[in-house]
């Protein structure tokens, strides 16, 4: 019997192996050939991008932080106290940490896709906020949550900060967006619904966006080349990242900081079972989309998902906004 109940663990972790493999084998033979910004969350990833997120052009996570202070009271009397916090994409844990010194909710969940680095962060969660239900689910949100079957229904808070959602084309956000008003419904129970609080970067100077993708530093450009050392390992690859530049511009049109990786010379790619890409100098992967919506336009999206109450608090300059919406 425990060979038996092993081999169920063991099946699905070759399944979800063959389908990372498929997912990413797909997107290099696409043209233009692209991978997934999910893949960019290895531990060094999420490493690189704690770095990013304290660099000084980097102005999403401070302005949203500074968002969140400022208005912390107005926020606290529209979420409501006492709820089951769900975070996605908790990272680090960090502004969940906030968040839980000003809502003190009975039980928190940190959702992300590095398991591992969720780990560590929710061990110091539990440290920290002793007397809370303290949860990690490691999950790849793109393919849909599954929260612990004992969860509350009742009041729940999706928390889903850092303007992580302009990371999903709009569909697939809507799609998100939905899946996350179907975890915070009451099912017509009378005050069950939960609320979401969400952060959304707003367009502004295209010289402060290129930047703030562009560091001088060169951590993001770091972060961004990371990709192709995991997909090495995730696929077995042989991309070597030494023959790629980092590029981030700001797309006009669709409203949306693009980043590419971009072949120095000419280039073979090949992964096993027969795979080999070919990529002539110059020639770019599409690594990431980060739109920028202003808030009439992400209010609406909001709607299209079955929010219909929505209330957005924003910094002086109108550079972040943090919205609470309730279906
Ligand atoms: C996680 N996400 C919201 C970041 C962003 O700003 O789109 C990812 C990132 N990519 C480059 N720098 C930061």
């Amino acid at each position: 019997p425990e060979a038996e109940s092993a081999a169920v663990p063991v099946a699905a972790q070759a399944l979800a192996e063959q389908s990372v493999f498929d997912e990413i084998t797909q997107g290099l033979l696409q043209q233009p050939a692209t991978i997934s910004p999910k893949f960019f969350y290895d531990q060094l990833g999420s490493e690189l991008f704690e770095s990013i997120t304290r660099l000084p052009e980097y102005y999403p996570t401070r302005t949203e932080h500074a968002v969140m202070q400022q208005h912390a009271a107005e926020i606290a009397a529209a979420v409501g106290q006492g709820r089951t916090l769900i975070e996605l994409g908790a990272g680090n844990c960090e502004k969940a940490r906030a968040l839980c010194r000003t809502l003190a909710p009975a039980c928190f969940v940190g959702v992300d896709i590095s398991a591992d680095f969720l780990q560590g962060a929710v061990a110091r969660m539990r440290e920290e906020f002793p007397h809370m239900d303290v949860r990690a689910v490691g999950a790849d949100m793109t393919r849909g949550v599954t929260l612990p079957a004992n969860l509350p229904r009742t009041g729940r808070l999706v928390f889903y900060p850092g303007s992580s959602i302009g990371n999903f084309d709009p569909p697939h956000a809507l799609m998100l967006l939905e899946q996350m008003r179907e975890l915070v419904d009451g099912e017509g129970e009378p005050g069950a619904d939960g609320g979401l609080l969400i952060g959304i970067d707003l367009p502004k100077e295209v010289e402060v966006l290129e930047a703030a993708y562009d560091d001088a530093a060169g951590v993001t450009a770091a972060f961004n080349l990371n990709v192709l050392t995991h997909v090495n390992r995730l696929i077995g690859s042989n991309f070597d990242p030494a023959q790629w530049r980092h590029l981030a511009f700001f797309n006009t049109l669709h409203s949306r900081i693009e980043m590419h990786l971009q072949a120095m010379s000419p280039l073979q790619v090949r992964w096993p079972g027969g795979g080999v890409r070919d990529f002539a100098a110059g020639e770019c992967i599409h690594t990431e989309n980060s739109y920028k919506y202003t808030l009439p336009a992400f209010t609406d999206l909001l709607a299209r998902a079955g929010f219909s109450r929505a209330r957005a608090w924003t910094d002086p300059r109108d550079w972040f906004a943090v919205v609470h919406a309730q279906p």
